[in-house]
């Protein structure tokens, strides 16, 4: 396979975003159990669980092209001390859930680091080599080493996704931007419980000449990635 050139621009909107692989990471958002599995966080406070599959296979491309050029990968886990000392009891006590966090559930306590529910899903398992932030919020960098990891590696500009689009990945994203990266969100590597969400969060990442950020679909990004226009 021929190498990945250093530079490349990806088709997104509101415009086409050049970049330089050399500065750029791949941030892949709470694709937990906990989240996208029945039994887990999301489906006790009453959600389709089976709405945010869509993600994992355009996730799992750009994962594998990511690897393939040596890009720092990076996955988040939103989840709790077993104690709970992290967890603002405004968070626990939110809604009407079946469970709550920190209950105990069929993967385990609902929420909570080192539990089976916590894991991200098998496919998109982490390898050794790659960064894993155990995050307290819906923002990564919120309570998090995120922003000394970006530093550390130089990074200027995000490929980001994940879920849910409207909730940690909209977060995220707003936290990054306020921080000067520039962030490409992987539209088709987004999901949420509500398609309508979906779709307006990432309108609003996009819109006003790309307030947060730029979007664009996991095709335009694996075409820029292995050097073909994007
Ligand atoms: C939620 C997330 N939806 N990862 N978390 O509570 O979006």
């Amino acid at each position: 396979m021929p190498p990945s050139p250093a530079r490349a621009t990806i088709t997104a909107e509101p415009a086409p975003i050049g970049l330089d692989w050399a500065t750029t990471a791949l941030l892949i958002i709470d694709m937990q159990r906990d989240f996208l599995e029945p039994g887990g966080f999301g489906e006790t406070l009453g959600n389709d669980v089976s709405q945010l599959e869509r993600a994992v296979a355009p996730i799992a491309a750009v994962l594998k092209a990511a690897r393939r050029m040596g890009l720092p990968v990076i996955h988040t886990r939103e989840g709790h001390r077993p104690d709970l000392s992290d967890a603002p009891p405004a968070k626990i006590a939110r809604g009407a859930p079946s469970l709550r966090i920190g209950d105990p559930g069929p993967m385990g306590r609902i929420l909570i680091r080192g539990e089976p529910g916590h894991d991200i899903i098998p496919e998109l398992a982490p390898h050794a080599d790659e960064i894993v932030i155990d995050k307290p919020g819906k923002g990564a960098f919120y309570a998090t080493e995120l922003g000394d990891v970006l530093q550390k590696y130089g990074i200027e500009t995000l490929l980001v996704c994940g879920v849910t689009t409207e909730v940690c990945v909209n977060t995220t994203v707003r936290e990054a931007n306020d921080r000067g990266y520039r962030c490409i969100v992987i539209g088709d590597g987004c999901a949420s419980y509500f398609p309508e969400f979906h779709a307006a969060g990432l309108a609003m990442i996009k819109a006003q000449g790309g307030i947060f950020g730029w979007v664009a679909d996991s095709d335009a990004v694996l075409a820029a990635m292995k050097g073909d226009v994007g």
